[in-house]
């Protein structure tokens, strides 16, 4: 049995590691949280001590211990060569005997073929080692990119361009640049007639009181609230609980009519934030319907609110469906409740509009924080946790 402890930073790193070390039959044995030494320790994050253990080492990783492939070949060329020696000295020496020269000279031919047929052997020997080594890396980077449920339809621009015979670290790193140039970030200030809108159960609702309490409590601006969550018993009292604790002007609306009525009491605010139903977006008439009330908010801003624990398959619905109310930012929430974040890289190519803000939990006003492309970036290679 092999045991190997590991000193990281968080759990996703340690599974990383462990699978590329160990392999995929290893299993933690313990894992506990630990400081660096000395007074620096003190004041760096914590980091995290995982034992792992695995009953033999992978295929793969036996050979890297054991002797290689390649040094095996070598060793029988070597030998070839030590044969090939003494044979053309055994030569020398006949040479001087006249009477042997026949016989030689059948005996040299014998060799140079022979040695000519092992070198061939030693070739191809070699030639399938590095073959099979190239792909260990290749299938090592596919396995990372399954793992972190990046999709390679995805990011086949950049796939197509990847060199293979990079190290698998290389390779992260350059799909740390690609990913760099696709994060689309854009967190200005909020000013006007906000909307949200999105699935139902996404977080819209518990996001608005979140920007309520930052924008009112913190920045001092003066905030309106309207809701055209009418469907739902308790989904107007939702909002309407968050903005009485914290004095903001709440105005429901059932009817078009209603929401001018509304804009135009709420003249005076700094910022609206308007709150809608949550929608299936595969249904398009619930969708046109939405649209019409959105249209009469005439918004500043329309953020699509979409939920990080969203199966990859379902992105692209929501995306394509929500188009229909001319989304300009995408809010993802819920990253808390997920440690694997390659479904960001579906978004951020599907939807080819920014991400503005990023929820990480319940607590309002708390949870809730601008997009950071470098934060966002680590997300998706597993660098990264929410907390
Ligand atoms: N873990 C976690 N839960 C969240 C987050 N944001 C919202 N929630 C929870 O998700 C649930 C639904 O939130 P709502 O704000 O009501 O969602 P909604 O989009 O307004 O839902 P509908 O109005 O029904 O469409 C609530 O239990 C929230 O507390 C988040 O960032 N992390
Ligand atoms: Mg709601």
């Amino acid at each position: 049995m092999i045991i190997k402890k590991y000193i990281v930073k968080n759990m996703n790193e340690a599974m990383t590691r462990i699978r590329y070390e160990l392999g995929k039959d290893a299993v933690i044995l313990s894992n506990r949280k630990i400081r660096k030494d000395g007074i620096k320790g003190f004041f760096s994050p914590k980091l995290l001590e995982v034992t792992a253990a695995v009953e033999k080492l992978p295929e793969a990783k036996t050979e890297k211990k054991n002797k290689s492939e390649v040094e095996n070949s070598i060793d029988s060329l070597r030998k070839i060569m030590e044969r090939e020696i003494s044979n053309r000295s055994t030569e020398n020496r006949d040479s001087l005997f006249e009477e042997n020269k026949a016989a030689e000279s059948i005996k040299k031919d014998t060799s140079d073929s022979q040695l000519k047929n092992e070198m061939q052997e030693i070739k191809s020997m070699l030639a399938k080692v590095i073959d099979k080594d190239e792909n260990a890396i290749k299938d090592e980077f596919d396995e990372f990119l399954d793992e972190r449920d990046i999709e390679e339809k995805y990011i086949q621009d950049f796939k197509n361009d990847l060199n293979n015979n990079l190290s698998f670290e290389d390779k992260k790193e350059q799909l740390r640049e690609y990913l760099r140039n696709i994060v689309q970030i854009d967190s200005k200030p909020l000013s006007g007639r906000v909307v949200f809108v999105g699935p139902t159960g996404v977080g819209k609702t518990t996001t608005i009181a979140k920007i309520a309490g930052k924008l009112s409590l913190i920045e001092r601006k003066k905030v309106g609230l309207i809701t055209i969550d009418t469907y739902r018993i308790g989904a107007v009292e939702q909002l309407k609980t968050y903005a009485e604790i914290m004095g903001i002007t709440l105005e429901v609306v059932i009817t078009l009519k209603e929401m001018e009525l509304a804009i135009e009491k709420l003249s005076d605010c700094d910022v609206i934030l308007i709150d809608t139903t949550g929608r299936s977006s595969k249904n398009k008439m619930q969708l046109s319907e939405l649209r019409a009330f959105v249209e009469k908010a005439k918004p500043d801003e329309t953020y699509l609110v979409i939920s990080s624990i969203i199966k990859n398959k379902d992105i692209e619905i929501i995306l394509d469906g929500y188009k229909l109310l001319s989304y300009d930012g995408i809010i993802v929430t819920k990253l808390d409740e997920t440690s694997v974040y390659g479904g960001l890289v579906q978004i951020i190519k599907e939807s080819n509009t920014p991400i503005s803000y990023i929820t990480t939990g319940q607590s309002v006003p708390e949870d809730i924080r601008a997009a950071d492309k470098e934060e966002i970036v680590k997300l998706i290679l597993g660098e990264d946790t929410v907390c």
